[in-house]
């Protein structure tokens, strides 16, 4: 008896204090921020991010840390199952309408952590599809959510800021939706009777550059048609602050149990319009001054965990879904106060393109309790995080996450040298990158871009050793022909695989 009792008490004893380590893990995914854009990252801009380069002063500062491709749906799609998108048909950027991509009972970062017995939820950005094969109903209960792959709570916008239906869901329903006054979405024929960016270009705040002249909603041209919903549509300038508080509420709420928060911004994708506090005070238009709303949703975030009494315990990661654009589609002043603030940093290339400004993005991870603070220069890949996580937690990595490898030890700064190799891509694109060597394989034509900026594609094959030509200036596929036979395969294998 007395045995038993002591036997017990020591389990008792033991689960709770395996319980109480469980370390709490955010994901801050910021929308377009390059690999310059912070002060951390690029000292030469003069704008400053003090709580992101907080972050990185207490944390670890990757320098070589990478999307999986160079726009947002495929890379949030990698990032959360741990597969290159590229695997399956079709993945690109989603509609608003789109159903969703991730079936329901398909393994994510978040299903890991559930199972575990965390917290789960995601605050922000989704982009990864609702809905059955039909898509979305947005009028009633909304089937295929976050809710059904991992997240036990959630509190998104559908898609972008710059597509519609402009309204927020919160677990399976739209929130302030009035049933007299049901939504519309349609991205071919015209819905409704509101008036369109390109036919009233009086009627909007902001106007555009290319596309976004449909549904003009809070005097933004949107893409997409949209009607009805009107008591349910958000204000884009309070989209920062709702997502913070939403974010810092959940923390608060569950601060006694293990819980991992999945916050993906809208901050800084387009429309940037930013809360007013931030208006004009970068000096760089619109984008700064979203990047500046940024960097308060982090202080804030950082700001609870520490008056909660859990940043030492709560591993901390902010990325980026994609590398910087500057015009993407508003005339919003960016391009114009751009001035010498360069979102790249020295990379070569943008979101949407193939060079390394597409995909090389900011990384930090801190966790106080278990990572000296520092620079590292390890290879990896946002792809990593399901089966590196998995490893922090004790569970074993879901067999669909086929393409993350558990890279824990570079992430907490023990292993110095990370991938051996890893494949980014865009839009018909793909590069594979080496510690040295990186090799973009050629593809037809130039993919059409509005903006007229370079994507990289070429139709020869392309080679940069990045240890010497990180701006990727000196093509040396010619003068290496055995690196570039050596990568082509090892990128066909890898793709085939
Ligand atoms: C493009 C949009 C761009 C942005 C992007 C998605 C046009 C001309 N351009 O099609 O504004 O919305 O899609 O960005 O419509 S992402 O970060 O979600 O990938
Ligand atoms: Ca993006």
């Amino acid at each position: 008896m007395t045995k038993n009792l002591i036997l017990s008490t020591l389990i008792l004893l033991q689960t709770t204090y395996l319980f109480a380590q469980k370390p709490n893990v955010v994901i801050i995914y910021a929308d377009d921020i390059g690999y310059g854009d912070f002060h951390c990252y690029y000292p030469n801009n003069k704008l400053q991010t003090p709580n992101v380069d907080k972050l990185a002063k207490d944390g670890l500062l990757f320098t070589r840390a990478y999307t999986t491709a160079a726009t947002c749906t495929p890379s949030r799609y990698s990032l959360l199952t741990g597969e290159y998108s590229w695997r399956q048909k079709g993945i690109k950027i989603l509609p608003g309408n789109a159903p969703a991509l991730i079936k329901s009972g398909r393994p994510t970062i978040a299903s890991v952590f559930k199972n575990a017995g965390y917290e789960t939820a995601v605050v922000g950005k989704w982009h990864l599809g609702l809905g059955d094969s039909q898509g979305p109903d947005w009028n009633t209960t909304i089937k295929e959510t976050p809710n059904d792959v991992g997240f036990k709570y959630s509190f998104i916008l559908p898609a972008t800021g710059d597509r519609v239906p402009t309204v927020y869901i919160e677990n399976s329903k739209v929130v302030n939706l009035d049933p007299k006054d049901p939504i519309i979405v349609d991205y071919n024929n015209k819905v409704g009777n509101e008036p369109i960016g390109r036919e009233h270009p009086e009627l909007l705040k902001v106007k555009h550059s290319h596309g976004h002249d449909y549904t003009i909603i809070n005097g933004v041209g949107r893409i997409g048609y949209m009607s009805g919903g009107k008591a349910a549509r958000w204000v884009d300038e309070d989209m920062a602050d709702i997502f913070t508080n939403k974010a810092v509420g959940y923390i608060e709420k569950n601060k006694d149990k293990p819980f991992f928060l999945y916050f993906a911004t809208h901050d800084i994708h387009v429309p940037r319009l930013p809360n007013q506090r931030f208006v004009g005070k970068s000096g760089l238009g619109a984008r700064g001054d979203a990047l500046l709303e940024f960097d308060w949703s982090v202080g804030e975030i950082l700001k609870t965990l520490e008056k909660n009494g859990l940043s030492k315990n709560t591993l901390v990661i902010l990325s980026s879904d994609n590398g910087p654009v500057v015009d993407d589609g508003y005339q919003d002043q960016s391009v114009e106060l751009l001035g010498d603030h360069h979102p790249a940093g020295n990379l070569r290339g943008r979101k949407g393109g193939i060079f390394e400004a597409g995909s090389r993005v900011p990384f930090i991870l801190r966790y106080s309790e278990k990572v000296k603070p520092g620079v590292s220069n390890a290879l990896i890949s946002q792809v990593d995080l399901i089966a590196s996580l998995s490893a922090l937690i004790g569970q074993n990595t879901p067999k669909e996450a086929v393409d993350s490898q558990n890279q824990l030890n570079a992430l907490l700064g023990k292993d110095k040298v990370g991938r051996k190799e890893l494949v980014t891509n865009s839009v018909g694109s793909y590069a594979i990158v080496e510690e040295r060597f990186k090799y973009i394989a050629p593809t037809e034509g130039q993919v059409n871009t509005n903006t007229n900026a370079e994507r990289g594609n070429s139709n020869s094959p392309q080679l940069y050793d990045l240890t010497l030509d990180v701006g990727e200036k000196n093509n040396l596929a010619e003068k290496e022909p055995e690196t570039v036979k050596r990568l082509e395969k090892r990128l066909a294998e890898i793709r085939n695989k």
